[in-house]
């Protein structure tokens, strides 16, 4: 794992239905994400907060909310953590929505391009966020950037990375899932994503669910996390805008993000979704900083 962590604040709402996310970077070091890694023995850059545009909050057009908007803070999202990565250091991106993948995870697949390396996401999230202009049933973006990566969107974001489409089915595996509008549900398997919904999580449990994403990893892996925090169970997590019932508890995230560390292989990460405003007296922004303790490697034991 790479020693040199940088913490990229990207402060909007701009691709979501309810204000607030913009207010997730702040929210995320007010619960000592900074210190967090810090004492986990890592180098920490707080780059500060991306500028960009305000929300609009506008009625979409043509399928999409405040599109231009969404576009400039990807492109910035983009430029930033490409630079850090650049540089060698692991970038952190506090969110903001979710619309901030299709820019982000640009920046990895162009940085793992140039390294020839092969990419791999884990997509930790309540949806599967494969929305179109033409199957949306809101206009919100942040429904969206998984689409985007694999070639269906707006161009700019469409082609954000430098090769289009960003991703591949084998590129990705979704956790979490139970929340699929009916377009997505036909689309999703269409394109081939494997998905490990909640019935499968009940069924097989979450070790196995990650053995499965985590299988044939190896040196030449870039692994990249997209940790939507809608993916936990509002009873643990409730400060987000879209929560869905029946997520992971809070030992099954633990697990789930301990198996992620156990790999020694993460090398960027995104943390989306949180909405203070949502929240209650910051709770869940401390879940959330718990819980990336876990994915860079807190044990409660000495492991081999
Ligand atoms: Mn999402």
């Amino acid at each position: 794992m790479l020693k040199k962590i940088s913490l990229i604040g990207v402060p909007t709402d701009v691709g979501a239905g309810h204000r607030g996310s913009s207010m997730g970077p702040e929210a995320l070091r007010v619960a000592g994400i900074t210190q967090m890694l810090e004492r986990m023995g890592l180098e920490v850059h707080d780059m500060g907060n991306l500028h960009g545009p305000a929300n609009p909050f506008t009625k979409p057009v043509d399928g999409y909310r405040h599109l231009e908007q969404v576009i400039e803070w990807n492109q910035l999202a983009h430029d930033a953590i490409y630079a850090e990565l650049k540089r060698g250091h692991m970038p952190i991106m506090l969110g903001g929505d979710h619309c901030l993948g299709a820019g982000s995870i640009s920046a990895v697949a162009r940085h793992c391009r140039e390294q020839n390396k092969e990419l791999r996401i884990i997509w930790l999230d309540a949806h599967t966020d494969f929305n179109t202009a033409e199957i949306t049933p809101s206009g919100n973006m942040h429904g969206m950037p998984v689409a985007c990566l694999f070639g269906h969107g707006p161009k700019a974001l469409v082609e954000m990375s430098g090769h289009v489409p960003t991703l591949e089915a084998k590129n990705i595996y979704q956790i979490g899932i139970r929340s699929v509008d009916e377009g997505e549900k036909h689309f999703i398997h269409e394109a081939g994503i494997r998905v490990f919904d909640m019935r499968y999580i009940d069924e097989v449990g979450m070790r196995h669910t990650m053995e499965k994403a985590l299988e044939g990893l190896n040196d030449n892996i870039h692994l990249h996390v997209s940790f939507d925090v809608d993916f936990l169970d509002p009873e643990i997590a409730p400060g987000v805008g879209t929560t869905v019932r029946g997520g992971p508890n809070y030992r099954e995230a633990q697990l789930c993000m301990e198996m992620i560390a156990d790999t020694g292989r993460m090398a960027s990460l995104d943390i989306v979704e949180l909405n203070p405003a949502l929240d209650v007296r910051n709770l869940t922004a401390n879940i959330a900083v718990e819980l990336v303790e876990s994915l860079f490697g807190k044990n409660t034991l000495v492991r081999p």
